[in-house]
């Protein structure tokens, strides 16, 4: 059993932001939705975690069966029982119902630093302190993915290293099974290797069941994209190895010079767009092409790049976020991409970064269309599209043929967050921006 109870501590003062994520909730609705759902604002589930945790970082929901919701919240800097590790991070499983507040830490790995035998003396083999585990967390089913995208590794070098290749772990069938997975810590260290891939700096999972990572340090930092089904994984996992290798493991090679800096993979979603029905890799490149972003849609049976959007204004940061759902019901899954650093100039000629996020919609296999107008912040300064998350499909027994959605508004990342129940008709999409 891994989860471990967690008594909520007393209330204080609320931690400073994380500015870059959670500040305002925004709601966007999508043409004709606007006036079909409602909103239970007046009495959300309010969840805490320990303060300065950065609790409800990352979120995600648990549906292990149609009875029983829940949801994953990721705390990157809590301190854990890990010894001597300070600041490891966690995920907290927080069941969801009427009068449910408490939530209980997931036990994905109980251990502190690992140590590797050379010479016949001990040597610290990694870094889990200050490793942001919980900055990503992923469901899919009963299973769990959590990263630390800043763990870090000795190498096998007779010189030590420090290499920040990130590391993920998995819990499967419902906290029964654990298995570390972590792609980047492979022979190819240092910066032009895999040595500062930053593994599960964002993920996805496949609708059949595949973990899509994001590594955007790789290779002089071009990034990589490294994908593997969650069942092989976990048949590959060895506890005491530091390296694995998992059958059936695709990832994105090293390519051209020009590339370096680029960051591909800095953010992950999937969906189909080749129209065979098996889940595409989406991923954000938001250095590529001078600044100007990118992002990728590869093959998600061979990696291979299929189409490549770029971003319209230097420095905007396309490709920083992602999203991928059908917004317009066809049955045709559609892409969402944010460009938060996006800026227009303000009353006084200033530039200030509104934001902005584009919306294609898939008219057919690998055909995708920049719908318009964009969707353009309206706060100076308020960095729009930092963060899209489509909400909807979550169908619960209780609501009458009704689609039961959760609202996440982080105005107090690190203290505690506010979950708000919507309903909404049948087929309706609502995409929240924040
Ligand atoms: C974690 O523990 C360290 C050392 O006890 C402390 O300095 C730090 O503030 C703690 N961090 C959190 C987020 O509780
Ligand atoms: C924790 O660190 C201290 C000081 O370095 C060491 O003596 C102790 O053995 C460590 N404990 C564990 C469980 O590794
Ligand atoms: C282990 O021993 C070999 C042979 O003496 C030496 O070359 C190497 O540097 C040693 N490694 C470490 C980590 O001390
Ligand atoms: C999953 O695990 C949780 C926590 O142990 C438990 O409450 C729940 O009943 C389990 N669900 C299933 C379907 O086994
Ligand atoms: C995707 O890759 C598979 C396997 O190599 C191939 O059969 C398929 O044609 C590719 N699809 C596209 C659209 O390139
Ligand atoms: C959460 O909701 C409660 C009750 O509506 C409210 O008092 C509290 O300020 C909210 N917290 C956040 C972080 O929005
Ligand atoms: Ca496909
Ligand atoms: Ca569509």
């Amino acid at each position: 059993m891994g989860l471990i109870r967690f008594s909520p501590l007393i209330l204080g003062a609320p931690t400073p932001l994380r500015t870059l994520l959670c500040s305002f909730a925004l709601l966007l609705c999508w043409q004709p939705l606007c006036q079909t759902f409602n909103l239970d604002v007046e009495s959300p589930a309010v969840y805490s975690g320990p303060d300065g945790s950065y609790f409800g970082y990352a979120v995600d929901f648990y549906l292990v069966d149609s009875a029983s919701v829940s949801v994953l919240i990721g705390a990157p800097k809590a301190n854990t029982s890990q010894p001597n590790i300070t600041e490891g991070g966690s995920v907290f499983y927080c069941p969801w119902g009427l009068g449910q507040s408490e939530c209980h830490d997931i036990e994905f790995d109980a251990e502190g630093d690992r140590t590797v035998l050379i010479n016949d003396t001990d040597h610290k083999a990694e870094v889990k302190s200050h490793q942001w585990f919980g900055a990503t967390v992923r469901s899919h089913g009963d299973t769990i993915l959590a990263c630390a995208p800043l763990y870090s590794w000795r190498t096998k070098k007779d010189v030590p290293q420090s290499d920040v290749t990130g590391t993920c772990y998995l819990s499967a069938q419902n906290f029964t099974k654990f298995a570390e997975y972590a792609p980047c810590r492979t022979e190819v260290t240092g910066h032009g290797g895999q040595g500062y891939c930053q593994g599960g700096f964002s993920a996805d999972f496949t609708t059949d069941g595949k973990v899509v990572l994001g590594g955007p340090g790789s290779y002089f930092w071009q990034g990589q994209v490294i994908s593997a089904d969650k069942d092989k994984i976990i048949e590959a996992y060895y506890p005491g190895y530091f390296m694995q290798s998992v059958v059936g493991q695709l990832e994105t090679k090293q390519t051209a010079i020009k590339h370096d800096d680029n960051y591909q993979g800095y953010s992950i979603a999937v969906g189909d767009f080749s129209g065979d029905k098996l889940d595409d890799f989406v991923a954000g490149v938001p250095k590529a092409s001078i600044l100007r972003g990118v992002v990728s849609i590869f093959n998600g049976t061979n990696l291979k790049s299929m189409v490549e959007f770029k971003g319209e204004q230097m420095g905007s940061y396309f490709g920083y976020s992602l999203a991928t759902t059908d917004i317009n019901s066809d049955g045709l899954t559609d892409l969402l991409v944010g460009a938060p650093m996006f800026m227009l100039r303000g009353s006084d000629g200033r530039l200030e970064e509104v934001g902005r996020v584009y919306v294609y919609l898939q008219r057919g296999p690998l055909d995708l269309e920049l719908s318009e107008p964009h969707l353009t912040g309206v706060d100076a300064y308020g960095r729009f599209g930092n963060t899209i998350a489509p909400l909807g499909d979550l169908n619960q027994d209780g609501f009458n043929g009704g689609w039961l959605v959760l609202v996440l508004r982080s105005r107090q990342v690190g203290r505690e967050i506010n979950l708000t129940v919507f309903r909404l008709q049948v087929g309706d999409s609502v995409i929240l921006l924040f």
